[in-house]
């Protein structure tokens, strides 16, 4: 990889009538894995179907993947206007699983859409620029296959660019092994996407490793011009505590190095807390969509 800067937008400046004319036939998909989301995915999914959806077709279809929740997350989703899916119905075949990963994997495949973004479904401050931004570099810029969004998180009243994880662990480790990635600002940001015929060719890490797998296994497929970034604002999600950012940052760090070289780490690992506490982090990989049969030959 070489160290080229990725192509930068900015959300505000695709214009809604511009992204219209210039969807014509292609499809579009927004999915949203989710697990207990119940306070914030009604309001993310009615926002994008009112004002999207039946507001102007700009997007075709908003898939949730329920993923056992307790709450009511299927329900509120549904009623917003997601057509929502239970993680153990999709591909039944390889089990229940569970993972935002694997989420996002049964997301592609229940999906139909030519182009598919994943938002998280705990954003607070969700708007329709969200959809809009990582929409405009796809359908406007033919070279880019896969878009990924970065914003600007609040944290403790200062506007820094957020993420512990991503400060202290995702950006460092890719200036080391992947330095042609060094310029993504979230690389583990949840809103992205791309076009069907990339996405289908890759294989998703089932746990939280998969944002950042995603992005290097695009990057060494399709080379680093076929990236965009988008700056979408601000903003605002559940922030974790320090002990349940570690098996986060123990998952990245796992999906990253196993990039870099398959036999540094297994991919069915532990993080061993000071107290002897284990927790297992199952970086575990779900095949690209492509060589499953089922996909391969659906209608
Ligand atoms: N379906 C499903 N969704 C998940 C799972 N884990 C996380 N998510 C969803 O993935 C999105 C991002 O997860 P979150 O825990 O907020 O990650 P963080 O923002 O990196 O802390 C949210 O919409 C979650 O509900 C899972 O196991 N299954
Ligand atoms: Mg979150």
């Amino acid at each position: 990889m070489t160290t080229t800067s990725i192509s930068t937008f900015v959300a505000d400046t695709f214009d809604l009538d511009r992204l219209i004319a210039a969807k014509a036939d292609t499809t579009v998909s927004v999915c949203l894995p989710a697990r207990n989301e119940e306070p914030t995915v009604g309001a993310i999914v009615a926002t994008i179907h009112d004002r999207l959806v039946s507001g102007c077709a700009l997007v075709d279809e908003i898939v949730v993947v329920d993923d056992h929740s307790e709450d009511r997350t299927a329900d509120v989703a549904s009623e917003a206007g997601a057509k929502v899916l239970r993680a153990e119905e999709i591909l039944p075949e390889y089990g229940e699983g569970h993972g935002k990963g694997e989420a996002m994997w049964k997301s592609l495949f229940a999906s139909s859409g030519d182009v598919v973004l994943w938002c998280d479904a705990d954003i607070r401050n969700f708007d329709v620029h969200f959809v809009t931004g990582l929409l405009g570099p796809l359908l406007l810029h033919p070279e880019v296959v896969f878009v990924k969004g970065f914003y600007h998180r609040p944290l403790e009243g200062s506007t820094d660019r957020g993420g512990r994880v991503t400060e202290l662990l995702a950006r460092p480790v890719l200036s080391l092994l992947f330095p042609g990635l060094a310029t993504v600002v979230q690389p583990l940001a949840g809103e992205y996407g791309g076009r069907r015929s990339a996405l289908e060719q890759v294989p998703f890490v089932r746990g939280y490793g998969v944002d950042i797998a995603l992005l290097i296994d695009i990057a060494d497929r399709f080379g680093v011009q076929a990236l965009a970034q988008v700056d979408l604002g601000v903003r605002i999600h559940r922030n974790r505590p320090l002990d349940e950012l570690s098996p986060q940052a123990t998952a990245v760090l796992q999906a990253a190095l196993r990039r870099a070289d398959p036999e540094l780490v297994s991919a069915c690992a532990a993080l061993v807390r000071p107290e002897g506490t284990v927790v297992h982090i199952d970086g575990s990989e779900r095949p690209a969509l492509l060589d499953v049969p089922s996909y391969r030959n659906r209608p």
